[in-house]
């Protein structure tokens, strides 16, 4: 096209000026307008380096003004800081309980060009004629480099500084993480806001929501990296939205602190990620179960009528929701007692029948002198206050309200406290909510009101986007003292990088609609390996209307989301997984008991998150990552590392194509083998969803209940796939309630199954204090190449077994077994 034009030579260089002058002018709008506030009015770029210290595993550079600290965490992670006048602040974080130093050895080197920071995997590099910084791995790949020198502002109004960092994009990388943002899984091109914000119906593209998640991956040449921009201010995020060539954030205040985190693969940068803000601890089992929820049922009948229509239906459930109408006018640990006359016989009638009963707690506290809650927190000067000492007031659902400071200790600790009694009466879990602080009208706290920020002092707009996870983590701590030994239960709309620590999430008042389906699909997996593996979406859409087929499609999905709810508006019709009628129900029942029968499975891939830092949902670009089509691919993920889920987001859809990653994989309803590394296409009816298994796989599977614990567990059966190349699969067991886990009583068995054409072996092996109380694995294989006629079982000749029709082989073996044979 261009060859037509005349003159080329000369157009083109015009064209290059100008659009290098274009570029230099789009580059300073973002950094000229930092911010909602006050136009700053000093910009300073860092200088020459000219000068090098180390002080134990922290090394510093300086301009003569500004200083750089570069912190080496493990071989891996290198944390970068900027003191614009030298003085560092003290170190604390919400996110980073405590900071690691792992690294073996690190060594400063200096040549005419650099200083160079080296640990066995990565390299610092600190240019000396422009302080620009940069990484590299071992064999001296550059993965991560500045394209202008931190930079930063001044803040008039506030004091500190706006802060900002620049780095080069290359044309071929793409970007994944921050949390929760609702638009396509790559981030590349696109610019986002961290600021939490409850966002009602929100939309696709709509951006900030509820939660902050700081922390990004770039895949590039087939080389993961993170980074990790631990900053609470408001701060931005741009992947080449503004200049294609360049990748900034930038925050409000604070420090310009960042951990840069080596991979080479997107799972080794999650893992550090996790190394560095926490796991979720083990939840109780039956949090893995179904939980039912709306806003609200109440009253007591209605609860009743709802949780007897699982047990009626057969359709298994463990979890109930009280929302805000179970309270007196809103207030915070009371109770309506017209609708709810006796909560604790309610309570307790629930759970004999199998349900745990989880409320909602918001953080407004009514203005109310007749009312404990509030007179003791005005008592004690808990609620937060404006930067005038006038108290922050705010309406919210009990009218007029004041906010307890949950960035306060002391507040912590009375707030954690205050679920005693709602404890005593056998609440099992809390759910917390507008807790991003969301205020009616003005939609959060203004700048200025103060925060304690435990003893480190700050602005709301510092302690904004922590708010809600240090509600949250007040709330999981109180229940954990209460509780004693037992395993609590919290969920929270509003959080912030190490949430996970304390809470599972939801995804906020998503919409009854197929593209809210999608978003949830991607939202989902984009938290799980942004550090909040135990998330969900609100089955069926909060608002609005779903039909039988989406609400069972969105079912479909959900029994594959870590955290399975379904909840409604108060304004919809009736949400329950029987309210659409057949075929629905039956497909919905079908599902449900499948997400029980893989609780066994949920559970070990938990423990493989809780302890070893994995995340739950993995999309297919952890997967493999060195494919570029593969950064675009988001219906698909996996499950744990063994079975892949695509959800059907389609109304109709009868067949629909699914990506698997190389190896082999078993379609989980036909059973046929298919091999990866490409595409297929698989049928979808209503009644499935496209399932595959990993060849080589042991998926435990409980037998359906109707809750967890309904009955003692008599055998666990294992459903093993044939697999020509050795493949290991796991399974944790414990009391499944207590934290006795922490104690290392707990079981990690490990399976090994190898095959050929004439023999198939599975090897066990444990470790660990606990012993399951079943006797037996009913042993389900799947898939055999060859008609088994002999089985050895610990040298022993098992001569009980069944052949199927569909080929599968069943026999039954202690759980106890070492090593079992299968040969033609
Ligand atoms: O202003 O408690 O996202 O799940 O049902 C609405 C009522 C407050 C918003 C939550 C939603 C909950 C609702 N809440």
């Amino acid at each position: 096209m261009e060859s037509n034009i005349p003159n080329e030579e000369l157009k083109t260089s015009k064209l290059v000026e100008a659009e290098n002058i274009l570029e230099e002018e789009e580059e300073f709008h973002h950094l000229n307008n930092p911010a909602d506030g006050i136009k700053p009015i000093i910009k300073k770029y860092l200088g020459i380096p000219n000068h090098a210290d180390q002080l134990g595993n922290k090394f510093y550079f300086t301009d003569g003004d500004a200083k750089v600290e570069v912190v080496v965490v493990t071989d891996e992670i290198i944390r970068v800081r900027l003191a614009p006048h030298s003085v560092f602040l003290e170190e604390f974080s919400y996110a980073v309980p405590k900071l690691e130093h792992k690294a073996a050895s690190f060594t400063l080197y200096e040549d005419q060009n650099e200083f160079r920071v080296a640990t066995k995997a990565i390299n610092c590099h600190i240019r000396k004629t422009d302080f620009f910084i940069s990484f590299s791995d071992s064999s001296s790949h550059v993965t991560s480099m500045d394209a202008v020198p931190m930079h930063w502002e001044e803040n008039v109004q506030f004091g500190g500084y706006y802060v900002f960092c620049t780095k080069t994009c290359a044309s071929g990388e793409s970007f994944f993480g921050l949390g929760d943002k609702p638009t396509e899984f790559n981030l590349r091109g696109k610019r986002l806001k961290n600021w939490n914000t409850d966002a009602y119906s929100f939309q696709w593209n709509q951006d900030p929501l509820y939660r902050s998640i700081p922390f990004y991956i770039s895949v590039n040449e087939g080389i993961a990296h993170g980074i990790f921009f631990d900053n609470t201010f408001k701060a931005q995020f741009d992947f080449g939205a503004e200049d294609p060539t360049k990748v900034s954030f930038w925050a409000d205040g604070g420090e310009l602190q960042y951990y840069y985190i080596h991979g080479p693969h997107m799972m080794d940068v999650v893992k550090s990620y996790h190394i560095l803000t926490g796991t979720h601890p083990m939840p109780p089992l039956w949090a893995l179960g179904y939980h039912q929820c709306r806003w609200s049922y109440y009253p007591e009948t209605k609860v009743r009528k709802i949780t007897n229509g699982f047990r009626e239906n057969k359709i298994p459930c463990d979890g109930i929701y009280l929302d805000i109408d179970y309270m007196d006018g809103y207030r915070c640990f009371t109770w309506n007692r017209k609708y709810f006359p006796d909560p604790k016989k309610m309570i307790s009638e629930l759970a004999a029948d199998g349900f745990k009963t989880v409320v909602i707690i918001d953080p407004g506290i009514r203005v109310d002198d007749n009312y404990e809650v509030f007179k003791e927190g005005k008592e004690k000067r808990y609620f937060c206050r404006r930067s005038d000492d006038y108290f922050m007031e705010g309406h919210v659902w009990p009218g007029r309200c004041q906010f307890p400071d949950f960035t306060n200790p002391e507040v912590r600790e009375w707030w954690g406290g205050l679920f005693d009694e709602l404890v005593q009466m056998g609440v099992a879990g809390v759910w917390n909510d507008m807790n991003e602080p969301a205020v009616f009208g003005a939609g959060t706290f203004p700048d200025d009101v103060r925060h304690q920020y435990d003893g480190y002092r700050g602005s709301h707009r510092k302690a904004h986007n922590v708010y809600g996870m240090q509600m949250v983590r007040s709330t999981y701590e109180g229940l954990r003292k209460i509780m004693k030994n037992k395993r609590p239960f919290t969920i929270t709309r509003a959080g912030y990088s190490g949430v996970q620590r304390f809470s599972s999430v939801w995804t906020g008042d998503n919409v009854a609609s197929w593209e809210h389906l999608k978003l949830g699909n991607i939202q989902c997996q984009r938290l799980s390996i942004s550090g909040i593996s135990f998330c969900g979406t609100d089955i069926g859409g909060f608002s609005g209307e779903p039909d039988g087929e989406l609400f069972t499609r969105w079912i479909q999905m959900g029994t594959f989301s870590p955290f399975m709810r379904a909840h409604s508006a108060g304004d919809t019709k009736e949400r329950e997984p029987w309210s659409f009628g057949e075929p629905f129900t039956a497909i919905n029942r079908k599902f449900i008991e499948l997400r029980y029968r893989l609780i066994p499975y949920l559970y070990s891939t938990f423990w493989e998150h809780h302890r070893y830092g994995f995340p739950i949902l993995r999309p297919i670009v952890m997967h493999e990552q060195d494919v570029v089509l593969n950064h675009f691919r988001q219906d698909e993920f996996t499950y744990g590392d063994k079975i892949l889920v695509c959800p059907v987001m389609e109304p109709g859809q009868t067949k629909r194509n699914v990506y698997l990653p190389k190896g082999k994989w078993f379609n989980y309803w036909t059973l046929e083998v298919l091999d990866g590394g490409q595409e297929v296409t698989v049928d979808t009816p209503l009644e499935t969803m496209p399932i595959f298994v990993k060849a080589g796989s042991v998926i435990p599977e409980y037998p359906v209940m109707q809750y967890v614990g309904q009955h003692e567990i008599e055998e666990v059966k294992l459903n093993i796939y044939f697999t020509d190349y050795e493949v290991n699969s796991f399974l944790f067991e414990d009391y499944g309630e207590t934290f006795a886990y922490e104690q290392d009583i707990y079981l990690e068995k490990k399976f090994v199954v190898n095959g050929g054409s004439r023999t198939m072996t599975i090897s066990q092996s444990m470790e660990g204090l606990y012993t399951p109380r079943y006797e037996g694995y009913h042993v389900n294989v799947i898939g055999l190449p060859f008609k088994p006629s002999k089985i050895i079982a610990d040298g022993k000749t098992v001569s009980d077994f069944t052949i199927n029709t569909d080929g599968t082989l069943e026999f039954k073996f202690s759980k106890n077994f070492k090593q079992i044979e299968i040969s033609k």
